[in-house]
């Protein structure tokens, strides 16, 4: 259920009326099975919670934090009278599946906990005093992505007791993410109706050509009832500067170009019949050549990180305050870049990239695929992959796609599984951007998909998982890799190397975990990726401490962050804003 591939986001103008939902509603915990009388009506005893958000944190309530299974939210609701214009009713993101029903009967559903589903609201569905309920199953499993583990094992455990027989012990059913994030649930982005003309823009694809001081400027539309629509494009200001139709490719001269750490946005504004839509994009170019990777013909060096959508609170929720001081803090820092680790991001970070000039690789979240899952989840990782570029096609600070975050690829099946989906990124993208899969194997060598890859992203952690506390071990460690990719002349990025540090911990011997060895740790990586020209980027893990599952190797979370989790600087974080302010 749902409307399907076109998926502009909302815009309040003089054709489209906007509606947000955010607020406080009524909430319940449920179990595994689904109980559908919590969608029909009032929820008895309901309690409070915020959306969007995670429900995990809300409440000084271990049943809230470790839920598993359903979870039931409803909301009341009056409308003005619209009945001239279609309605549509819109999720962000609701994670992971969801069922909708609106005055007692189900009218959408969805998989998938990071990319936003709309539905059509019809005005014979809606009465004076509206129900809308949402029903939110937290569930993670070996078919699903990001993948969980079905087994009853802690994530870094070793060994598996047998804890019914020996220990005597019957463990509650849990999610086991095969992951290192916190399996944050619930509504997690806005929830919006907003109205169109009946007959109205569906879709909007930009693309540009660079021609010397000029620019061609395609704008494709889908049109729900056919025909072409005007087309006008506005400079920063307000000042038109080009007009045409969805026919054929307008021109803009003098362009602009849009630069990392110096955006320029246009705005195609789009003119179908009592239809409008204002959609903003960027002039600039994205390519591989060679072991460079350019962003309008020139090298581009990747500075940044690694990051989460995390805060205290909120969880996995969409924090705008927070988004914006991030982005500040990556420009105290001199960092220019970030990977959306590891599911696709919210469109209002997004759009505040294409604001602010910072550069984004944009990951799906296939995160912890294993060859459990690959004969699994290749039919929901080919959607969720295309359902990301037609969301975020038209963001110039998206200047690369990331099929996955470390995959087995030592695995035999790995490089024909990735192969056609590196394809269908292309095939799918108007853009034709970079594809890449982010990997991490210690047996680097046996890994055929990397080198396949547009950009080889490799993570690396030696001096932390391995040969953890000697510097000098990780140094040559890493000076091999290097050797070893050096042979296939492809540009080289390092997806993530990092080193906990308790924020607070200082040592004269630079020991793990302290902020010292933080900063050496990030120092000798960076001394080594120095001597290679083909190395075009360095992404730290991670910007900010972020929330985990609990475990033996997390104190109160991964504190990975060069940022603790309320974005007060450790050490590295001073190291890496002397580094790449010079
Ligand atoms: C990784 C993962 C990331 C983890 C990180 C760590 O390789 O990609 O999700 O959080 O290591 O700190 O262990």
């Amino acid at each position: 259920m749902g409307l399907g591939d076109f998926m502009l986001f909302p815009q309040l103008n003089n054709s489209r009326l906007l509606i947000k939902l955010d607020g406080i509603w009524d909430f319940a915990l449920g179990n595994e099975e689904f109980d559908e009388s919590l969608c029909l009506s009032p929820i008895e005893n309901a309690e409070k919670v915020y959306v969007p958000a995670s429900y995990n944190e809300q409440k000084a309530d271990e049943r809230f934090y470790n839920h598993y299974g359903w979870a039931y939210y409803q909301t009341a609701f009056s409308l003005p009278d619209i009945s001239e214009k279609r309605l549509v009713l819109r999720f962000g993101a609701v994670t992971h599946a969801c069922r909708v029903y609106l005055n007692g009967k189900q009218i959408a559903a969805h998989i998938g906990g990071f990319l936003p589903f709309e539905t059509k609201i019809l005005q014979s569905d809606l009465k004076a005093v509206n129900l809308l309920a949402v029903a939110v199953d937290n569930r993670i499993n070996t078919s699903t992505l990001p993948v969980g583990n079905d087994i009853k094992r802690a994530m870094f455990g070793s060994g598996l007791p047998d804890f019914e027989s020996v220990h005597k012990t019957e463990i509650k059913p849990k999610n086991y993410p095969n992951f290192d994030f916190f399996n944050y649930s619930g509504i997690h982005r806005s929830v919006w109706f907003y109205t169109t003309p009946i007959e109205h823009i569906k879709d909007i694809t930009i693309t540009t050509d660079i021609n010397g001081k000029n620019a061609s400027v395609s704008v494709n539309a889908a049109l729900s009832h056919g025909g072409a629509a005007d087309v006008e494009i506005l400079d920063r200001y307000g000042k038109t500067v080009a007009t045409g139709n969805t026919d054929a490719p307008l021109n803009i001269s003098d362009v602009h170009l849009w630069q990392p750490g110096a955006a320029y946005l246009y705005t195609a504004k789009i003119t179908y019949k009592n239809d409008c839509y204002c959609q903003k994009f960027g002039v600039r170019s994205v390519e591989v050549k060679g072991s460079k990777f350019l962003i309008n013909g020139k090298p581009f060096y990747f500075k940044g990180f690694g990051k989460h959508e995390d805060s205290d609170f909120y969880g996995r929720g969409i924090n705008q305050a927070q988004n914006v001081k991030d982005l500040s803090l990556m420009k105290w820092l001199g960092a220019n870049s970030f990977r959306t680790s590891h599911y696709p991001y919210s469109e209002e970070m997004l759009n505040l990239c294409d604001e602010e000039g910072i550069v984004v690789i944009a990951e799906t979240p296939a995160v912890g695929l294993n060859k459990n899952s690959y004969g699994k989840v290749f039919e929901t990782h080919k959607k969720v992959l295309c359902d990301m570029i037609d969301r975020d096609k038209n963001h110039p600070s998206i200047v690369m796609w990331s099929l996955a975050n470390e995959p087995d690829t030592e695995d035999e099946n790995a490089h024909d599984y990735f192969m056609p989906l590196y394809d269908l990124a292309h095939e799918r993208d108007p853009q034709n951007r970079p594809v890449t899969t982010v990997v991490c194997n210690n047996n680097y060598t046996a890994d055929r998909t990397a080198p396949a890859m547009d950009v080889i992203c490799a993570n690396r952690y030696y001096g932390w998982y391995i040969f953890g506390g000697d510097l000098d071990a990780a140094q040559q460690a890493m000076t091999a890799e290097m050797e070893y990719f050096k042979q296939f002349g492809k540009p080289f990025m390092i997806t993530e190397y990092g080193a906990d540090a308790i924020s607070g911990l200082h040592q004269s011997v630079p020991t793990m975990f302290s902020e010292e060895y933080q900063k050496e740790y990030l120092k000798c990586i960076n001394s080594v990726l120095d001597k290679y020209d083909f190395v075009v980027g360095e992404h730290v893990w991670n910007f900010a401490d972020f929330q985990t599952i609990q475990g033996t190797m997390r104190a109160d979370g991964n504190k990975k962050g060069v940022f603790t989790r309320d974005r007060k600087p450790k050490l590295a974080a001073h190291y890496l804003r002397e580094r790449w302010n010079k």
